[in-house]
Parts: C-alpha cells; structure tokens; sequence
C-alpha cells in the first residue's frame, strides 16, 4: 500500500514538472498538452480516478494534492493561450515559430552629409589626394593671419567668430583653411590634400544658414601648377558630383588667400540649363570658391614662393548636398528625424 501511496507521489510531483516546464512552439500543442493531462485519458484524470482507491486517512492530503494539480494545469494552458493570442496567432493561432529567423531590425542610414563628404574626398582621391583633418579650436595664426586676412577685416570681428573665453587669439575655425596651413608648416611640397571638417561661424541659424556647417577645402602645391590644372580638375570634380553632362563656368571673386580668385557655378541639372526657380532663372548652381594660393601664404608657411605655386578650393557640403539631394532647409540636417535621414537608406 505504502508503495502505491509513494507512486503516486512522486506521479503527481512529476506532471506539476511538466506543467510548469511546458514551452508550446505553436500554438496547437497547447491544445495537444490539454488532452493528454485532462482529456478523458489524459494523465491527471487518471490520477483522479486513482484517487477513488485511496485509504480514507490519505484522502484529505491527497484531495489537495490533485486539486493543486489540476488547477496549476488549467492555469498554465490558459496563460499559454492568452500569450498565443496576443502575439497575433488569431487567425492561424499561431504562438511564432520559436525555429524562424527573427524578423530584421530596421538599419541606420548613412547621414546625406557624410554620404556627400564620402563622395567628394573618394573623387579626389582618385586624383591623388589624401585626407587631412586638424583641430577645431584654433588660433588666429592657423585661420587668419597665415591666411593672409588684414588685422581689420570683418571676420575677426565678434560678430563672426566664436572666441574661446573671449581670447582674441583662441577662436573655433571659420573654416577648414587652418588644416591646410597647418600641413604646408610641416610638409614639402608636393602637396595634395583634401580636408574635411566642422567650422563655426557666429550666424543667425534660419533654413540657408547655421552657425555649424560642414566644409571641404583641397590644396595642391608644386612647381608649375596652374590656373588650367585648377580648371581641370574642377571640372572633373562637378561631373563626377553632379554627371558628365554637367559643365563649369568661373567667376572673378576676391579672398584673401587666393590670387586671383574664382567663384565656380555647375550647370543647372534640374533644368539642364534652361533657368529654373533651384537655378533661379539663371541655369547655373553656385558649387564652391577657388583660386591661386596667394604667394603671401605661401610664405607664411614656410615654402619658396619663387619655385612653387598652387591652388585651393573650398565648398560647403550642406550646400553641395543640398543641390544633390534637393533638400530645401539646411536645418532638416542637424534634427536627426528619422523621416529625413531614412530617405538616404539607398543613396550611394
Ligand atoms: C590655404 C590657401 C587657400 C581655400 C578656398 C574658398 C576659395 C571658398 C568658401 C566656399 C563656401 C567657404 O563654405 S564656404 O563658405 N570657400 O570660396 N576656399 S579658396 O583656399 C585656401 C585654403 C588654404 C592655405
């Protein structure tokens, strides 16, 4: 008797195990796992009609025993369905496939200005440039006065210019020039590099400016480089950009550090030269500043102004971006909605 009465003991403690420890993959097992414990041959019911033949003093332990069996199982097959539902098996009821891949994450995309600095810094690179890059907090040698600016001119000013604790002589970059000094003080030519970089510039922010922008500048020094290799490799640079229908026409400007000096508009790739509102009637897009390094700054940075010349450029990336991608406000890039960056997802 004693022997029957530790069977089913250790019968009731091994399905309670079972139950607790059941992990349905789909959802149809659940209704499987009902049948075989409280089906009319399901386990637990036999148990119950064990139960029957128990001695009277035996039967009040037991009696609670198999009602806590009972109810755990019915319990437990009721949550399980509960959680099959709620994962959306209704229809199929379905629990998930616990063996099916998960489903994918949603990726990043790269952001347009770093897609855009990518773009431009592999067409150099294919010309033979590298990369250089240089400290965003500076001082005024490295941006101002190696650049040739005069002690007056507005850019100094704080109105233009962010001081670092207002030292006249610490300042954060208005662009990305001072990486090039920085190079020609510590490099024979030949030179060619292509900087990236943050700049600063004490601006009101609205959709066509914000006082942090993106810039890429190029130089490249040697003996015998001309206003024609400027040209040249400008042009290569707007149809590799912008296509090779695309075409160029310069501009007399004045910088400081450059002489002489060149504005650079691409041919309107929208209207294909016709005039339209991006182009404003005119068929061409303003691109970037460019010219002959002045021989003052060549100077300045230590290199023979006599047996080596060069030229330089400089173009806004949210600008270039802009044309490229048609994005009407300069502000949608420093907001990081998800609605704009994803647009990206499959720009090269
Ligand atoms: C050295 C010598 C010369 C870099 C140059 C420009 C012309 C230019 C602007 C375009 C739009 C800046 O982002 S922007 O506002 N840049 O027009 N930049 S030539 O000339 C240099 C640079 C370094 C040592």
């Amino acid at each position: 008797m004693n022997d029957k009465v530790n069977e089913l003991r250790g019968k009731i403690n091994e399905l309670l195990e079972r139950v607790e420890a059941f992990k349905p993959k789909v959802a149809a097992e659940i209704e499987d796992f009902r049948i075989r414990m409280l089906g009319k041959k399901g386990e637990v019911t036999a148990l119950m009609e064990d139960f029957k033949s128990i001695a009277p003093e035996l039967k009040r332990e037991f009696g609670q025993k198999l009602n806590n069996l009972k109810n755990r199982t019915l319990e437990q097959i009721n949550k399980l369905r509960e959680e099959a539902e709620a994962q959306g098996g209704a229809g199929e009821n379905r629990i998930g496939d616990m063996s099916r891949p998960g489903s994918a994450e949603q990726l990043g995309s790269r952001h347009p200005l770093s897609l855009v600095t990518n773009q431009i810094v592999e067409v150099f690179s294919r010309l033979g440039y590298t990369v250089a890059e240089g400290p965003e907090i500076e001082n005024d040698w490295h941006v101002f006065s190696a650049l040739n600016f005069p002690p007056e001119h507005p850019a100094r000013d704080m109105q233009d210019t962010f001081f670092v604790e207002k030292n006249p002589d610490i300042l954060l970059r208005t662009h990305t020039s001072s990486i090039q000094v920085r190079v020609m003080e510590h490099q024979k030519p030949p030179i060619r590099v292509i900087c990236p970089g943050r700049v600063f510039r004490n601006e009101a922010i609205s959709y066509r400016a914000h006082c942090i922008f993106h810039q890429i500048e190029g130089l490249y020094i040697d003996e015998g480089v001309s206003f024609a290799d400027l040209k040249q490799s400008i042009l290569y640079f707007a149809k590799e950009i912008f296509g090779e229908g695309a075409t160029i026409r310069m501009r007399p400007s004045y910088f400081p550090f450059t002489e002489p000096s060149a504005e650079v508009d691409v041919s309107c790739n929208l209207c294909g030269g016709k005039g339209c509102n991006v182009c404003k009637g005119t068929g061409w897009l303003e691109i970037m500043g460019c010219g002959m390094v002045d021989p003052n700054v060549l100077e300045n940075c230590g290199i023979d102004s006599k047996r080596y010349s060069g030229f330089a450029f400089g173009m806004g990336v949210e600008r270039i971006a802009m044309l490229k991608y048609g994005v009407k406000d300069l502000r949608l890039y420093f907001e990081n909605d998800v609605r704009f960056l994803h647009q990206f997802d499959s720009a090269l």
